[in-house]
């Protein structure tokens, strides 16, 4: 058998370079060792208020940016996660044996819900609880995420031990995959932070996958650099740092490359090339996403839902049958 991987990303705000670089780019580097699941979170996208009709369509646009960044629907499952009902029920069971403190302690809940105050949802805090449902209804071997995620796959896996223990074996315990290079690509605007499409102070920062070519150029100009000259890879300037680890993702050259490539030059060639090579990945990927049909579209998306329920259903069933829940049909 395969190994299988499942990831998802959230049909919010705008996909950037950060999610690209740190995740999808990988599922399309893993889809054809594994057998694979990529998920449209949109459950997890309503732990934060949603103007619903703004829902509906990013969920397809990312269902497209999917598609156009190379993931092959013929090899991989793409699929909504609101069409496949397991993934709401199962997070009922884990909640039931999930702690209150060990939710507490995730940093993206105490970083969400410091931004939105008065208005922290119950969603928001059971979040992890949901990925975790997510991945261990496919019997997950491998997630692939970036760094922000890790803490949510260590609870993952805390989880599927406990419920394993408690109830008998009823869910393979998955790894993280966390890229060694890209896992955390920081904001073009502020290198401390990482780029991030909620943080809307920080748009500037952020370089999106449909931005234009204009927006791109002004972007990469005002990207934040620092009082050095020299252009190499190093951790203690993390502006620079940032900027060369893009350069270096999407244009596949070694480090030791790029070092050469950008010996004795400035912050403006640095910037310069970073703009070019931008809008060349950017814009044959924009044009992908443009042509894929909408019936196309539903066809893949039906298809999918309909792989991931054929492996969800049987672990849900299992699981509620190791948990005692057995009602008129047992
Ligand atoms: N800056 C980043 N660098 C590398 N990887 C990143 N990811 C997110 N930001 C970076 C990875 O992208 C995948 C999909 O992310 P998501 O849709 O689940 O959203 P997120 O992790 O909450 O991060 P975002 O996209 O910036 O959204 P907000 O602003 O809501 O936090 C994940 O694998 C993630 O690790």
């Amino acid at each position: 058998m395969p190994k299988r991987i499942f990831s998802g990303a959230q049909p919010t705000g705008n996909v950037h370079l950060g999610n690209y670089l740190g995740a999808l780019r990988n599922w399309v580097a893993l889809q054809r060792d594994y057998e694979s699941f990529f998920c449209i979170v949109n459950l997890h996208a309503i732990t934060v208020p949603q103007d619903p009709k703004v829902l509906a369509a990013k969920t397809r646009e990312l269902a497209r940016i999917y598609l156009a960044v190379g993931i092959d629907p013929e090899v991989s499952t793409v699929f909504v996660q609101s069409d496949v009902a397991a993934h709401a029920e199962l997070t009922w069971l884990l909640n039931c044996v999930t702690r209150m403190s060990e939710l507490e302690r995730m940093t993206q809940f105490k970083d969400k819900a410091r931004k939105q105050q008065e208005n922290v949802g119950v969603g928001l805090f059971d979040y992890p609880v949901l990925m975790a449902a997510d991945i261990l209804l496919y019997q997950t071997d491998l997630v692939p995420v970036g760094e922000d995620q890790k803490q949510h796959l260590e609870l993952t896996r805390d989880i599927a031990i406990r419920f394993n223990r408690d109830y008998g074996e009823t869910f393979r315990v998955p790894d993280p995959f966390i890229p060694k290079v890209g896992a955390r690509i920081m904001s073009l605007a502020d290198p401390a932070k990482k780029m991030s499409k909620s943080d809307e102070e920080s748009e500037a920062g952020c370089i999106m996958l449909l931005d234009d070519a204009d927006a791109v150029r002004r972007k990469f100009k005002r990207a934040v650099t620092d009082s050095g000259t020299e252009i190499r890879f190093d951790a203690a300037r993390p502006a620079i740092n940032n900027l060369l680890t893009i350069y270096h993702l999407l244009t596949e050259k070694t480090p030791a490359e790029v070092e050469e490539h950008f010996g004795g030059q400035g912050y403006a060639k640095l910037k310069a090339d970073l703009t070019d090579v931008t809008i060349e990945f950017l814009k044959p990927f924009q044009e992908r996403v443009r042509a894929i049909d909408d019936g196309k579209l539903d066809e893949i998306l039906e298809r999918g839902a309909a792989r991931a329920e054929a492996i969800a259903g049987p672990t849900l069933a299992q699981a509620k049958a190791n948990m005692g829940l057995t009602g008129a049909k047992s």
